[in-house]
């Protein structure tokens, strides 16, 4: 499928604003690859297409979960967890995009995981803080980015374990295991 066959499923299938977003996250990402030669191609899919499962209904996802063999575990953690492992398999068996590195931008984008390669964290940052979003802090973030991948992810996930803790949120092992990976 060319770019613009791939923005048309993603213009019919999620909202508005999170269309809007993705393609906000999409020049971001461009931006963030070019600062620090990661992979322009590979940048380019997984930010295109890493909230395509998002605007999913609960049923169709946790339906996925168990046709694509995705770790059940999953289920037992927020269904905004959901969206990124189903998304990364929904692109192989839909679209046929077979690249590994493109599996794991999708997957891990909103948790992290330990050693994110500079792809993923391209996607991971780029997801965090582009134009649209307004968390506590994300001007920090995006300063952190123009000169330190590393720790703008660090900072972002930093933001994200205090924003869950103070809503008493469960947190998912990978999220741990990115932040204690990034603050050695
Ligand atoms: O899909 P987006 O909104 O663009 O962004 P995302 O995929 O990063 O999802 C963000 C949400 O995920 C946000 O509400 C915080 C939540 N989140 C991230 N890590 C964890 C988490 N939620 C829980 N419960 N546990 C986590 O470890
Ligand atoms: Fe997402
Ligand atoms: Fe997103």
């Amino acid at each position: 499928m060319t770019y613009k066959q791939y923005r048309q499923y993603l213009e019919n299938h999620l909202s508005k604003n999170r269309y809007e977003h993705t393609l906000r996250v999409y020049d971001t990402a461009i931006e963030l690859a070019g600062l620090y030669n990661a992979d322009r191609e590979i940048v380019e899919q997984a930010a295109l297409l890493h909230d395509i499962c998002k605007c999913e209904s609960d049923d169709v996802l946790i339906h996925k979960i168990k046709q694509y063999n995705i770790d059940e575990s999953l289920l037992t953690f927020n269904k905004e967890l959901w969206h990124g492992p189903v998304g990364a398999h929904f692109v192989q068996d839909v679209f046929q995009i077979t690249d590994e590195t493109i599996y794991n931008c999708m997957y891990y984008h909103t948790t992290g995981r330990e050693k994110m390669t500079v792809e993923e964290l391209v996607i991971f940052v780029a997801d965090y803080i582009e134009p649209g979003r307004n968390f506590p802090g994300v001007e920090e973030v995006r300063e952190l980015a123009k000169i330190d991948l590393k720790r703008a992810a660090f900072q972002a996930l930093k933001n994200t374990l205090i924003f869950l803790i103070s809503k008493n949120a469960t947190l998912h092992p990978n999220t741990i295991l990115a932040y204690n990976d990034l603050a050695k």
